[in-house]
């Protein structure tokens, strides 16, 4: 397998010698800055790289340590998965120490080594065993420790080994995953325009392809990784694009692949306070996540006790997923106090409106229960197409109940039990329509596709011609019609039983009141026969003809059959067209007709 690439930041106080320790390992220079160099001090984020003894290659992106620049690391810290945490052997832990290390615990940091450094000025047997202790409960899993001095060079070999099996261990990106590039740096290079770098967690980047920043497309010019140019590059990596398209991009800005995450300013959230931290939180706070940081407005939902679920309101959107981490942090803090407060995990990146009394309290309970999934999110949502839910970070459990639509099981159920009810309705309100309209019926339960109404039909409402209909309600006859409407139906039913093949004329169907409505709802119901557009007569007439046409001498003329039904040619022809249509008469030639034998 071709070597991978790893991403690991540093961690720790300032001056403890995190940047001497990085320049150590790779020969390159983390702190790029005239003033850093002056100074003795990271500003900013730094990065360099080398490969292991193993072939793998590992890039570090170096923090300051100091207090001012807290924001700084947790934009470093941010989109990487492991940690090398930096203690001075004669010096020990100290306030960002323990700042660190609640903010990548809070973070969800999981993976991490320490390398107790400077140990050429003191012995570091108690403070790697101090150390040690702090990172493993912290949740750094099994933590490595060992002592070594990036003046000396003591110890790095081991450290060299040790990061070979850190990143041995790094469970391995989802190459397919959607891309969500924080930009930690952006700056334009004369002549190709706009670069931007960033730690790309996962997923995959190729040059020409489309991506999202702040909604605008950008167009990927050119890659490079590690200062190499590269056609494409798979997470985790470091990388620097080169973009086109009309931005300015900045750090905390995301580059996303189009349409796979939710750009959202407003988001639930389970709050879960950092160590040590005591609520409650302040109603303005920063969020962190990846490179981002933004102030923020945070309400509580409900009492404490009902689980800490609160809403972010974000000064700007940001693209989330469901289960993304936020990181809560006090601006207006001083330095001597905990400013890191809390961990907010993302359980809804489209929170449905608090307008009612009692909403928040509600929404609160729905929250405790909440699970960063597609069950939980349709729990609210009640219905969301397959793109909304992988915008939202989740991926769909079962089968959609129509093209592409996922539904609250319970929601479904209830409406497939509502919606025979509002076709019965219907009819009724409606007894001269052929069922009700698929739209009414989407309208009517709050649909958002008529294709969900369909879903909905089954046995015994069927859906024909955009209509849906109980199968069987028709019963032949004038029972099922408004009573003045069956009133002029069976005044014509007599006139008819006279002179079955004189059918009622423009002027006898105006005067009975019955128009094109009507007389349709007549026909449906069984209690006429429609032989042409305005052209009705009694149920059973087509029958009642061809039998007396068949005692015609074979073949007869439209004539001959008007004079045998006893009517006008007005109703003649269609009639004969009508029987020509069921089978039963056929044509020999231009004028002349035969009965078809029965069967
Ligand atoms: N003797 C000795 N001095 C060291 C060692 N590592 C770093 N130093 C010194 O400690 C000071 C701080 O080192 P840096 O590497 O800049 O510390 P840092 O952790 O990067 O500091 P910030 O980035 O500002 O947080 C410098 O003067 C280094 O020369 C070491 O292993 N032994
Ligand atoms: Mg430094």
């Amino acid at each position: 397998m071709a070597p991978r690439m790893h991403v690991v930041a540093t961690a720790g106080h300032v001056d403890h010698g995190k940047s001497t320790l990085v320049r150590a390992l790779t020969g390159m220079e983390p702190d790029r800055l005239t003033e850093e160099r002056r100074r003795g001090l990271t500003i900013e984020l730094g990065y360099a790289w080398t490969t292991l003894p193993s072939g793998e290659r590992v890039a570090f992106v170096d923090v300051p340590g100091h207090e001012r620049f807290l924001g700084t690391m947790l934009a470093g810290v941010g989109p990487v998965p492991a940690v090398m945490f930096v203690v001075a052997a004669d010096e020990g832990w100290m306030p960002q120490s323990e700042e660190h290390l609640v903010a990548l615990r809070t973070l969800g940091v999981r993976h991490g080594l320490l390398a107790v450094t400077r140990a050429d000025l003191a012995d570091p047997a108690s403070v790697l065993e101090d150390a040690r202790d702090r990172l493993v409960k912290a949740g750094l899993g099994e933590v490595e420790a060992l002592a070594v001095s990036g003046r000396t060079g003591q110890g790095l070999d081991g450290l060299r080994a040790a990061l070979d099996r850190l990143v041995a261990a790094l469970p391995a990106p989802d190459p397919r995953a959607p891309v969500r590039l924080w930009i930690d740096r952006a700056f334009s290079v004369r002549g190709s325009g706009t670069v931007v770098t960033g730690t790309l967690p996962a997923g995959r980047v190729e040059v020409g392809d489309e991506l999202e920043l702040d909604g605008e497309p950008v167009r990927v010019r050119a890659l490079e990784s590690l200062k190499e140019h590269v056609e494409s590059v798979t997470g985790v990596a470091r990388v620097a694009l080169n973009l086109r398209g009309r931005i300015a991009p900045q750090r905390g800005h995301a580059l996303v692949t189009p349409g796979a995450w939710t750009a959202t300013s407003l988001a639930d959230v389970r709050v879960t306070m950092a160590e040590g931290a005591r609520g409650p939180l302040p109603a303005r706070l920063t969020a962190h996540i990846g490179s981002a940081s933004v102030p923020c407005e945070v309400r509580p939902l409900g009492a404490e006790a009902e689980g800490a679920a609160a809403r972010l309101r974000l000064s700007r959107p940001l693209p989330l997923h469901l289960g993304d981490t936020l990181l809560l942090r006090d601006p207006g803090r001083g330095q001597d106090e905990l400013r890191v407060l809390a961990r907010a995990t993302v359980l809804d990146v489209r929170p449905p409106e608090l307008r009612r009394r009692g909403a928040a309290r509600e929404r609160a309970k729905a929250l405790a229960d909440a699970s960063a999934d597609a069950a939980s999110l349709l729990r609210t949502h009640l219905l969301l197409r397959d793109g909304e839910l992988a915008a939202m970070g989740c991926p769909p459990e079962g089968r959609p109940v129509a093209a592409g639509w996922h539904a609250d099981p319970d929601h479904w159920s209830e409406l497939s039990t509502r919606l025979p009810e509002v076709v019965r309705r219907y009819a009724a309100d409606h007894p001269l329509e052929p069922g009700m309209p698929v739209e009414a019926a989407r309208h009517e339960l709050g649909l958002p596709d008529r294709r969900l109404v369909t879903a909905l039909v089954r046995p015994p409402l069927t859906v024909a011609d955009g209509r849906i209909t109980t199968t069987g309600r028709v019963v032949a006859g004038t029972a099922g019609l408004p009573a003045p409407v069956a009133r002029a139906v069976r005044a014509l039913l007599d006139d008819l039983a006279t002179a079955p093949f004189q059918a009622p004329d423009a002027g006898r169907l105006a005067a009975l009141g019955l128009g094109p409505r009507e007389l349709a709802a007549a026909v449906r119901a069984g209690a006429l026969l429609r032989v042409a557009e305005g052209v009705v007569l009694a149920p059973g007439a087509d029958a009642r003809a061809a039998a007396l046409l068949a005692r015609l001498p074979k073949p007869f003329t439209v004539s001959q059959a008007r004079s045998a039904l006893g009517t006008s040619r007005r109703v003649a022809v269609p009639l004969l067209e009508h029987l020509d249509r069921r089978g039963l008469t056929e044509r020999v030639d231009e004028v002349h007709r035969r009965c078809r034998p029965a069967g």
